[in-house]
Order: structure tokens, then C-alpha cells, then sequence
């Protein structure tokens, strides 16, 4: 075995090398290590030597990460010894069956970590029945995504969800091992895997792991009152822990499913609901749970998934007397989690969907001891909400503070910007943030909420509050980018000024996706200006849960239009494809790239740049439906003698000292000299 055992000594060198993610391990990881390897070489007898070599060589590299990451939660348990035994079994074993051309993914994305992080990675997000009817719908479809430029394609939530209707999206899954009978089986969705996987795109796969369905079968056993069962949710016997929990809980849906817990019809006992009453929370603090949960994972690797999105991580650990979200338990676990895959699937990548604060979101990309070992991909909540927030305002001075002092992440890892999403936007903005700006923040947040609902007088938008809360005062909104953007008025209106507007302003969204590092991830028929579905109002699924407003249907009629010069389809459409082209020939916007967000400049042009070894990128984004100048000082102080567009092509217009920007235009600056 290569001794891999860093020859530093003494605690600052133990904890530098942790974080520096040399390879260290604490003499109680080293004995669980020897012990483990041991149970492997048992395990793997039968695997040709140099592939059983290269899993324990994964495993020696992240046994620290492992051990760190179930130590805190499961540690002081007696079974602990027991536990990982069994889990390092499970890690074998899958590794064992990874078919070969896995294998050899695994290796090439050890050769090419990076490949998440490349400016040539766009995501494009959709349901398969909604795009193609199903799967293999969605395989005939690939040539649209290509012609899109997307390789990074994430499909809604496929797994066979609860039987009656509703299923919050899919997001109730009753069986992680079978795909929804409606979209196809396992194995049609193994064959679209590898189509592809052969044309260089990645399948991104919802993880449902806070919950699973009230019908799933361990949900069942739970409401027999089988213990083991019970033990995997939190049930309780009677209404006084639930009560205690609830003074300081949240709630995730107030008006459709109000409060946290569920009576248990068949045992009058009480179960944990974030969410709503059938998705049972899973009680993380059962290792079973975790070695349950990773053996899903690992099986559906094994089909070719190679990114997982995390749902819901923030709620995966509770304790009394706090919200039950982010708690510290919850980073151990994503870290553990993360280990695994990198053992027994390492091609494999994790995306945590944390819809947290702005104080918490940096910390799911891994901070302190978990740098760069939690989640190499994060939704990056807060450039979203600021980027609708100055698009109301029209002024991006709050934008500029708040992602100014955001914090850093770690450059192995990426976020994955967007403009919207399938769920409702919640205005995470910090109090601080807005008062350093003179805004009352309650105030602004009501503004926001008024704009994008549409009741502002002068607003374009026409979007719908989702769940209003008259405790707090949250109202978050639903919509389409169209409606939120105001296409659907305009054409609607047949405003031919406001059209053009709207569709700069979708533009502009996507260039800020495209521009500020990670992967951009369009959300089906954004790229054609879709309007949102009103349907969901006659199905008695969807009627409750607004949501589904902008989870239209793919309407391959205005697809056709794409290439109709003069149409709105056109223009988005051949748009976007010219950031596309733009942003895969510019390394500058690789993630490993940082950010960094120049304040001062303009209290309507928000501005950063992107500082790289071959020279730096500025880009400059007017959020205004007006001209305006941003003065030549900035890319001047860059050492730009000659800054070059690289959306355009062309050199920026410049006015004396200043640079001109038109109506939304966005510029991404280089020096060309
Ligand atoms: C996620 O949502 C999914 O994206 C939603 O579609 C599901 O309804 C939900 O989980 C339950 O599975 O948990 O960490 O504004 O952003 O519910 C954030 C609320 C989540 C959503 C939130 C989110």
C-alpha cells in the first residue's frame, strides 16, 4: 500500500493538513481504516487486482472525510463499529457491479475534476413528460439540447412517486429503485444514460432524502407500529414533544399543509411533515437511514446518473429549541455522503438544494473543516432573488452590496446559477443588506412582492403569490421568466416597446447566469419565452400548488418558430445560443474563476469581474430600460487598453470617458491589446 500518510506532527500540522486536504488521518480513523480495508479485500476477491487497488486507494483518500463526516452524528453509538462495517460493505459491493464504462468515467473524471467547473458546462432543466411525454421521448429529444448548447441536463423528479395524484412534483417518492411507470423503467432510463453520456451530456437526478411518501414501504411498516420502521421517521406517541418542536418551527407551505406534523391514522401516533402530510421525514439520526439512502444513491449511479441534487438538505437534522434547518449535523452528513460517492462512484458529483439564507447558502459548498468536501455544486439562492429585486428596482445598488460581501467558496467547487426555477421565488434578502442601502427591508420585500404579483401600478410582471404567511409577512411569488419579465403582457397587450424590453431583460438574465461562474441552468422554454400554463386550474392535483403556473408543457409549435427570423422565439432563442459561443470560448468564466463585485461603479449597471491569469473579464449589466454610461475608470484600472465585447464581438461604444450601454445590454469586457 503507498504510504499516503503526511509525515507532519504536532495539532497545527494535523489541522493544516485537514484543511489543506492533504491526506491526514487521526490514529482512530487509521485503526477503523485498517479494519475496513481488510473487510474490502473480502469483498472486492473476485474483482481483477488493479480494480480492486484503485477502490482502496479511493477509500484511503476519503476515509477521513468519511469518518470525520458520521463521526459527529453516529460516533458515541455502540454500533457505530458495526455500522460502518456494514456500510463499507455496501460501498464495495456497488463498486463491485459499477458497469466498466462507468469504471472508466470514474477515472476520467479523476483526471478531469474540474469538468463541473468548465465554462463549456449548461444546464438545462425540464420535466420529462412535460418535454417529451417520457423517457424515450426525451432520448429522441437530444438534439434540441445540443442545438441549445446544454450538456448538463437536469430531468424533474423521475422515481415512482405515490400512487393517488398528488405527489408535490414527484418530490413523494414511495420506491427510489423503480422510475414512474408513466415515464418508463430502469432500464429505458439506464439506455438514456448512456445515449448521453456518448454525446457528452451529464444526467442530473433529484435525490428526495429529507422524506420519502407516506405510501413508500417503510412508511407502511411505520404505520403497522413496527419499531424498526418507526425508528426511520420521527414518530412520536402524543402531541407534547411535537408541541415543544413547534415553538420555534417554521413553515414551509403555511396555507396548504400548516404545522410540521401528521397524525398516523393507523396508530394515533404523530410523524414529522416538513412538507406536506404525505412526505414522512426520514430521521437521519438512524444510521440505517444513512445506509439506506447511500445504497439508493450508489444503485442509481450505477444506472448512469452523475449528479445527484440533494432536496431539501437543510432539514435533515432536528433539534429542539432551534428552526431544525442548517444544523451542523446536517454538513457532517452531506460530507459523509460525498465520500461515498467519491469511493464507490467517483465520477459522480453531489448538488446540495439548500434554499437557506444568504449567512448559510456558502456553507453547503463546504466552509471551515468541510471546505471543499461537502457539496461541489450549490443553487445560488441569493443572485437570483437580487437579480429580480433589481430588476423592479431598477437599481442595483443592494445587489452590489449583497453579493459584494458575499462570501467566498471553495474553488473546487461551483454554484449552479439561475434566473428561476420549478419552485416560487422567496425574497432571501438580508435585513443588514437592505438597511446598509437605505431600504426598509420588510418594506422592499412587500415591494417585491407587490411587483411581481402584478398589483404594483406600472409593473410589467404577472406573476402569483405562493403561499402567504400573516405571520411573518412572506408572500413568495410564482411565475414563468416570461410573465415575471413581462413578455406575457406585452404580447398580450400587443406592446411592441415593452416586448423588446421584456425580451432584454430575458436576455440579460441569462447572460448574468452565464457570466458569474457555475453551471447556468435554463428552465424548459425559457429559452423560447414560454408563457406560463394556466391548465394547472382544471387538474384537481395542481389547483392547490401555483407552482405549476411555470411548469408549462413543451410547446413544439413556438420551438419550430426558433428559426423564424422576426419572431420572439427567434430572438431568445439565437440569443442565447450567441452567450452560449460567447462563453464557451471564454476560460475566463471557468468556476474556479472568482467573483469579484465592483461596488462603486453605477447605481444601475451591475458590474464584476472575473480576474484570470490570461487577464481579467469585466462584465457590466444594465438593469434599466434606459441608456446609460458607466465610466471607462473601472476597466482602465484593470489595465484595459483596448476592452473588447466577447458577446458581441465588437469593441464597446464609447462616449469620452464613458462607456454606452443600451437598454438591458450586457458586456463582457476583455482587454484585446
Ligand atoms: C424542494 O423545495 C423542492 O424543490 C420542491 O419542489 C419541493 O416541494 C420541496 O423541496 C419538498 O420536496 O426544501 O431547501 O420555497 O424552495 O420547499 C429548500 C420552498 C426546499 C422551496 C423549498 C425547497
Amino acid at each position: 500500500m503507498p504510504g499516503f500518510l503526511v509525515a507532519k506532527s504536532g495539532p497545527e500540522m494535523v489541522e493544516e493538513a485537514k484543511v489543506q486536504n492533504v491526506l491526514y488521518m487521526s490514529p482512530e480513523a487509521r485503526a477503523a481504516f485498517e479494519r475496513a480495508v481488510n473487510v474490502v479485500r473480502e469483498e472486492l476477491a473476485e474483482l481483477p487486482a488493479r480494480d480492486a487497488e484503485a477502490f482502496v486507494l479511493r477509500l484511503e483518500r476519503y476515509w477521513q472525510d468519511l469518518f470525520d463526516g458520521l463521526e459527529p452524528p453516529y460516533g458515541a453509538r455502540g454500533d457505530f463499529a458495526v455500522f460502518l462495517e456494514r456500510l463499507v460493505r455496501l460501498l464495495a459491493a456497488r463498486y463491485a457491479q459499477r458497469p466498466e464504462d462507468l469504471k472508466a468515467l470514474d477515472l476520467e473524471r479523476n483526471l478531469t475534476p474540474d469538468w463541473f467547473q468548465s465554462e463549456r458546462r449548461i444546464g438545462y432543466v425540464f420535466y420529462a413528460d412535460r418535454f417529451a411525454g417520457d423517457l424515450a421521448g426525451v432520448s429522441e429529444r437530444l438534439d434540441y439540447l445540443e442545438e441549445l448548447g446544454a450538456n448538463y441536463v437536469h430531468i424533474m423528479p423521475l422515481l415512482k412517486s405515490r400512487p393517488a395524484g398528488l405527489d408535490d412534483g414527484g418530490y413523494a417518492v414511495s420506491d427510489y429503485r423503480k422510475v414512474q411507470e408513466s415515464l418508463g423503467t430502469m432500464e429505458d432510463l439506464r439506455g438514456l444514460c448512456a445515449l448521453m453520456r456518448r454525446r457528452g451530456m451529464s444526467l442530473c437526478l433529484d435525490l428526495v432524502l429529507n422524506h420519502c411518501a407516506s405510501e413508500h414501504e417503510w412508511a407502511q411498516g411505520a404505520r403497522r407500529g413496527e419499531p424498526e420502521y418507526e425508528e426511520m421517521f420521527y414518530v412520536f406517541g402524543d402531541r407534547s414533544l411535537p408541541d415543544e418542536y413547534e415553538k420555534t418551527l417554521p413553515e414551509v407551505f403555511p396555507e396548504t399543509a400548516p404545522g410540521n406534523f401528521t397524525p398516523i391514522e393507523e396508530t394515533g401516533k404523530w410523524v414529522w411533515t416538513t412538507f406536506n402530510d404525505y412526505q414522512w421525514d426520514l430521521n437521519w439520526s438512524n444510521p440505517r437511514v444513512f445506509v439506506e439512502m447511500t445504497d439508493v444513491l450508489l444503485t442509481l449511479a450505477n444506472v448512469g446518473v452523475e449528479v445527484f441534487r440533494l432536496d431539501a438538505v437543510a432539514f435533515m437534522w432536528k433539534e429542539l429549541g432551534t428552526d431544525c434547518q442548517n444544523r451542523p449535523e446536517v454538513h457532517d452528513l452531506l460530507q459523509a455522503l460525498r465520500a461515498c460517492s467519491r469511493i464507490a462512484c467517483a465520477a459522480v458529483i453531489h448538488k446540495a438544494e439548500a434554499i437557506v439564507g444568504p449567512d448559510h447558502l456558502v456553507t453547503y459548498l463546504g466552509t471551515d473543516a468541510h471546505h471543499g468536501k461537502e457539496s461541489d455544486l450549490a443553487y445560488h439562492n441569493a443572485l437570483m432573488v437580487h437579480l429580480w429585486s433589481s430588476l423592479a428596482s431598477r437599481d442595483t445598488r443592494l445587489m452590489a452590496h449583497a453579493l459584494g460581501r458575499f462570501p467566498r467558496k471553495p474553488a473546487n467547487a461551483a454554484w449552479a446559477t439561475y434566473a428561476r426555477c420549478h419552485d416560487d421565488i422567496g425574497w432571501a434578502i438580508a435585513d443588514e443588506d437592505a438597511s446598509a442601502v437605505g431600504l426598509d427591508p420588510g418594506a422592499h420585500r412587500s415591494f417585491l412582492s407587490d411587483y411581481y404579483s402584478g398589483t404594483f401600478i406600472g409593473s410589467h410582471a404577472g406573476g402569483a403569490v405562493f403561499e402567504e404567511n400573516p405571520r411573518t409577512g412572506d408572500r413568495r411569488i410564482s411565475g414563468t421568466l416570461a410573465s415575471l419579465a413581462g413578455l406575457e403582457l406585452a404580447q398580450e397587450t400587443g406592446d411592441d416597446v415593452l416586448l423588446e424590453m421584456a425580451v432584454r431583460r430575458i436576455l440579460l438574465c441569462h447572460a448574468l447566469i452565464f457570466g458569474y461562474g457555475g453551471i447556468p441552468l435554463i428552465y424548459m422554454g425559457d429559452e423560447l419565452g414560454l408563457p406560463g400554463d394556466h391548465a394547472y386550474l382544471e387538474d384537481p392535483n395542481h389547483r392547490d400548488d401555483n407552482r405549476w403556473m411555470h411548469r408549462p408543457r413543451m410547446d413544439w409549435k413556438r420551438a419550430a418558430r426558433r428559426s423564424s427570423q422576426g419572431t420572439v422565439e427567434h430572438a431568445i432563442f439565437s440569443g442565447l445560443r450567441t452567450l452560449v459561443e460567447a462563453r464557451n470560448h471564454t476560460p475566463h468564466l471557468h468556476a474556479a474563476t472568482g467573483v469579484e463585485v465592483v461596488d462603486e461603479l453605477h447605481p444601475h449597471v451591475f458590474s464584476f469581474v472575473r480576474p484570470h491569469p490570461l487577464g481579467p473579464l469585466l462584465a457590466l449589466h444594465n438593469f434599466t430600460e434606459d441608456v446609460r454610461y458607466a465610466s471607462l475608470d473601472v476597466p482602465r484600472g484593470l489595465g484595459m487598453t483596448a476592452p473588447v465585447d466577447r458577446i458581441s464581438g465588437g469593441a464597446p461604444r464609447i462616449m469620452g470617458d464613458e462607456i454606452e450601454l443600451s437598454p438591458y445590454e450586457v458586456l463582457w469586457l476583455t482587454d484585446a491589446s
